[in-house]
């Protein structure tokens, strides 16, 4: 089926954007061969790969550590997390392909450094503590958007995240169990836990995006239904839901002003360092250029098995229309 992209130079275009938002409002689930407005095709795009590359950029701080897990079960775990973050890359890049954009597109903008990733993954991991308290925190993060983003009106992007979110759970549960285990652990296992905590807090938080006054597409989102929730109150789900737990475990969170606020029944944080987010997004953090280039470096090592692919899915056809 064609698929309609609406332009509002288009003569209709008022009457089928009114149509197009009644069925959002309704909760409808929008589908690849619906029309849709233009802008809601390149808000969908932006996010969606923006999604996918994190996923796929997202290995590689845990992949690091694969030989150097503690265990066979710990190494077990990692090695099948880390493989479920490319299977969450690869449904979200299909996700973003029925909007007409080509996985090779999407590729170059990241490899080129034009497309966006979440600015966690340009953090360094330093000890096997980062592991688990990336499970907690990253995780669980992403579990809150992710659970948001399920509800959304695009119908691959929802069904994707109702599948991702499942797996980030577990996820989210051996990263919270090996943080308290180290809580409970020896003086060095607990120092390597909170020193954990100290690097991640604050790039957890950040990994929601800026402030909703600060953020430029949220509106146009959550009117569309794209984003259910906005950046902030994510935010405020994620620290009611950790700070508690991480205090509850001994361990403490590197924010002085954090406190609990009986009248709302949230936890209020101190202020974000938004200059630091920016320079991250900006391809300046602490790990930007290695995590590009270890992306460049996979994707050229991997033409040989894109050119096989290729060469297989010729053969197939030629043989299915000789038949
Ligand atoms: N990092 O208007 P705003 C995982 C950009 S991986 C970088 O609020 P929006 C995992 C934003 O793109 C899952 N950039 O944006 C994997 C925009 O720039 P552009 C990661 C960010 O889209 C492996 C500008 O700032 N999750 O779980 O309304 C191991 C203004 O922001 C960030 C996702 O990718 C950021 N953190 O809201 C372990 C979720 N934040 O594009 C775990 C999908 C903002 O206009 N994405 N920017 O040039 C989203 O839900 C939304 O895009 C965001 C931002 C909530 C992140």
């Amino acid at each position: 089926m064609p698929i309609k992209y609406g332009v509002p130079s288009d003569p209709d275009y008022n009457e089928r954007l009114r149509e197009f938002e009644a069925r959002i409002a309704r909760g409808e689930k929008i589908e690849p061969g619906d029309w849709m407005p233009e802008e809601y095709r390149r808000q969908l795009i932006r996010m969606i790969s923006q999604h996918a590359h994190s996923e796929v950029v997202g290995m590689l701080p845990e992949g690091a550590w694969i030989t150097r897990a503690p265990t066979l079960k710990r190494k077990m775990i990692l090695v099948a997390k880390v493989q479920d973050e490319a299977g969450h890359g690869q449904y979200l890049y299909h996700a973003a392909e029925t909007l007409g954009i080509s996985r090779e597109a999407m590729l170059e903008a990241l490899l080129s450094g034009k497309a966006k990733y979440s600015s966690i993954f340009n953090y360094p991991t330093l000890t096997w503590a980062d592991i688990g308290t990336i499970g907690w925190l990253v995780d669980g993060a992403a579990i809150k958007n992710q659970t948001m983003l399920a509800q959304c009106s695009y119908g691959p992007y929802s069904r994707a995240m109702v599948r991702i979110c499942a797996e980030e759970t577990f996820h989210h549960k051996q990263g919270k169990e090996m943080v308290l285990l180290y809580a409970k652990g020896t003086p060095k296992q607990r120092q390597m836990a909170q020193d954990a905590i100290n690097r991640w807090w604050w790039p957890a938080l950040m990994m929601m995006g800026p402030h909703d006054k600060d953020s430029p597409n949220t509106e146009i989102l959550v009117r569309w239904g794209i984003k259910t929730k906005t950046n902030d109150q994510v935010r405020q789900e994620f620290i009611n839901e950790h700070a508690p737990e991480i205090l509850e475990a001994g361990l403490s969170i590197p924010d002085p002003e954090l406190r609990y606020d009986e009248q709302t029944g949230n936890w209020r944080h101190g202020p974000i360092n938004w200059d630091e987010f920016w320079q991250v997004v900006s391809g300046n953090g602490p790990m930007n250029k290695e995590r590009l280039e270890a992306r460049r470096r996979a994707h050229a090592e991997g033409a040989w098995v894109r050119e096989a692919l290729e060469a297989y899915a010729a053969k197939k056809q030629k043989a299915a229309l000789a038949v």
